[in-house]
């Protein structure tokens, strides 16, 4: 049953059919699927289906926006059912993508899974300037600032994130977290970040250890 699911999900984020993706992540909800599987063995596998063909030339910029607002609808379902867990560790947590860079829909499920797992978490947007990381985490008393970023060209936002605390004094007032597709741990240990972060349940697990240490 749960197959059929995750595949009629990919389908609709294959075709940019938003109408179907709604229904097929209230059906995936209302027959008991965990969201988290719903996402990652289904909606997540589709947007991924669709970028390979967007970057081998199979598919262009118009389908891909679809498919893009066929995958927010989804998580915007699929966020508002995961259920909250008890709170062991708590923390307070800045998170953004990086200036340049519109991808958002990874680091919402990030914010999600955060605030799920019982962290306070002040989501700043997309296309955040470094500047505005620094300001609203200063403000919102984080003890965390995370960043995500999509592109390859707007890495180097995450490296002048951690140059920029530096130079303010307040790199040793902070965590930092780093994440998005092309984001590596070694990228995280090149630049100094404090955690690196695969996908939205292991940023939960750095950012744990993160409050811990
Ligand atoms: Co674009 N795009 N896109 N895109 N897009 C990519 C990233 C690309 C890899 C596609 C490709 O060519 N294969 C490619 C980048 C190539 C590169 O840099 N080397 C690309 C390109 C080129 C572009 C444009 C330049 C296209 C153009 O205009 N010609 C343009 C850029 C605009 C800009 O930002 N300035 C563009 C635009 C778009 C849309 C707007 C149409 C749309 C985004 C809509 C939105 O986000 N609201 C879009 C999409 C959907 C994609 C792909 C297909 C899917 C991204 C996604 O949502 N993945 C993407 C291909 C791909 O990544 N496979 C692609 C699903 C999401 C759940 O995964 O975001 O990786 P992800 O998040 C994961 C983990 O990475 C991690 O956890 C998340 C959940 O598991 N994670 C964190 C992420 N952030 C984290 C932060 C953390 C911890 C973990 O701590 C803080």
């Amino acid at each position: 049953m749960s197959e059929k699911i995750f595949k009629e999900a990919i389908e609709a984020i294959l075709k940019g059919d938003t109408d179907k993706a709604t229904d097929v992540a209230k059906r995936g909800l209302d027959e008991g699927l965990n969201p988290i599987e719903l996402m990652d063995k289904g909606f997540i596998q589709g947007i991924n289906q669709v970028g390979d063909l967007f970057e081998t030339g199979r598919l262009f910029l118009p389908q891909l926006v679809y498919s893009a607002m066929a995958m927010e609808k989804a998580t915007e379902i699929i966020n508002a059912a995961i259920p909250e867990e008890k709170a062991l560790v708590t923390g307070k947590v800045v998170v953004g993508t990086v200036e340049g860079d519109v991808h958002d829909i990874g680091k919402t499920i990030v914010v999600s899974l955060f605030k799920a797992n019982g962290f306070e978490v002040l989501d700043i947007g997309r296309d955040v300037p470094v500047e505005r990381f620094i300001d609203q985490a200063e403000k919102f008393g984080a003890h965390i600032i995370g960043s995500s970023t999509l592109l390859t060209t707007t890495m180097a936002m995450q490296k002048q994130l951690e140059q920029e605390l530096k130079k303010a004094g307040l790199r040793e007032k902070y965590k930092t977290i780093v994440g998005g597709a092309p984001v590596t741990q070694r990228w995280a240990d090149r630049i100094g970040a404090d955690a690196y972060a695969q996908d939205a349940g292991d940023g939960v697990k750095k950012v744990k250890l993160l409050l811990t240490a």
